[in-house]
């Protein structure tokens, strides 16, 4: 009854150690490294590489070190008896918040502008605007969609937000559906994306769905960079029909130096930093799940595989 960590792009160490500490007696240890790959049944996982989960015969549970399981379900071939299971913390959902609050911030006071115009030293003042002015739209209603359009709703923003199934949520106009798309998209000043990415919502930030926002909208995407078509984006920033975005997520991360977004003034980029897993709070609902497993009682967390999310 092992752990195995097996992390792309990040340092496992942190969790090996916290995982040793408190699961006295378990083995954890860091893939490659796996000394009897039949004792593996929990897999801690972020980025693994194509199908490396069909090494470990006895596998029972995947836990996604981050919000997400696109990284699991769209390289891994599972057994249908496997677990999949994903971080929900409340610290994440705060820290998302949080950014989110933060670019809006910039954005509304023209932030941006002014760094780049300190750059060339130059003294010039920009209409600005106030947050009783925005019409903010949040794709994807989830543990941290609907905790963030329910915040900025009482700061005064007027929030729509769209989800899967129909929601209910204080002083937000919430559509569902394919139906409902289409609505929440229309005379959007500000639209954040922080839906899952699935086969279903691939592509999603498309001209077609961008044309639907007010002249001059503003995009965060903070989902994932497979929800964005780029070059529909610079369409709409051409046509000046975006007026900017702020892009937390690529489709291919680090984004190559090469890539047009790191040229254009309007664009801001930030190295998928938006809300990263506390190994803190995050390692006790790891910790959870682990022991749950053994106890074989029901995880934390689980997903659809089929749904994606
Ligand atoms: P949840 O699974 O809790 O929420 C997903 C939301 O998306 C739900 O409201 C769901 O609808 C909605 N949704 C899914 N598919 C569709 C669809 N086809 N049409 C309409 N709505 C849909 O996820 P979280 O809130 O925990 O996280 C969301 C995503 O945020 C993560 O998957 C990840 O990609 C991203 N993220 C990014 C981070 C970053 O640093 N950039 C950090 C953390 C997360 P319903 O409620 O009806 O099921
Ligand atoms: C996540 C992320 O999915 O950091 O948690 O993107």
């Amino acid at each position: 009854m092992s752990i195995a960590i097996i992390f792309n792009n990040k340092n496992p160490s942190p969790w090996q150690a916290v995982l040793m500490e408190k699961l006295a007696n378990v083995s954890v240890e860091i893939y490659p490294n796996i000394k009897n790959k039949d004792s593996i049944t929990f897999a801690l996982v972020w980025k693994a590489e194509e199908n490396i989960l069909s090494q470990f015969p006895n596998l029972k549970v995947v836990q996604s070190v981050g919000a997400s399981v696109d990284h699991i379900t769209r390289t891994q071939q599972l057994a249908d008896d496997v677990q999949v299971t994903r971080i929900v913390d409340r610290q994440l959902t705060i820290d998302m918040y949080e950014f989110l609050l933060t670019v809006t911030m910039n954005w509304l006071k023209q932030i941006p502008s002014y760094f780049h115009q300190e750059q060339v030293k130059k003294w010039s003042q920009i209409a600005y605007k106030n947050i009783s002015d925005i019409r903010m739209t949040i794709l994807g209603l989830g543990q941290i969609g609907a905790y963030c359009a329910v915040e900025f709703s009482k700061l005064g923003f007027h929030v729509k937000g769209w989800s899967r199934s129909a929601k209910g949520l204080p002083k937000v106009d919430c559509y569902h559906g394919d139906t409902g798309l289409s609505k929440a998209l229309s005379r959007t000043d500000l639209l954040i994306n922080i839906l899952p990415l699935t086969h279903e919502t691939r592509d999603i930030l498309n001209v077609n769905n961008l044309q639907k926002l007010a002249k001059g909208a503003y995009l965060i995407n903070v989902g994932r960079g497979e929800h964005l078509v780029e070059n529909d984006l610079l369409q709409v920033l051409e046509t000046g029909h975006l007026s900017g975005a702020h892009l937390d997520v690529f489709r291919e991360e680090p984004l190559p130096e090469k890539h047009s977004f790191w040229e254009l003034k309007n664009v801001t980029i930030t190295p998928h930093v938006a809300a990263l897993t506390n190994i803190n709070t995050a390692s006790n609902i790891v910790i959870e799940n682990y022991n749950r497993m053994q106890q074989n009682e029901a995880l934390l967390n689980v997903v659809s595989v089929n749904k994606g999310y």
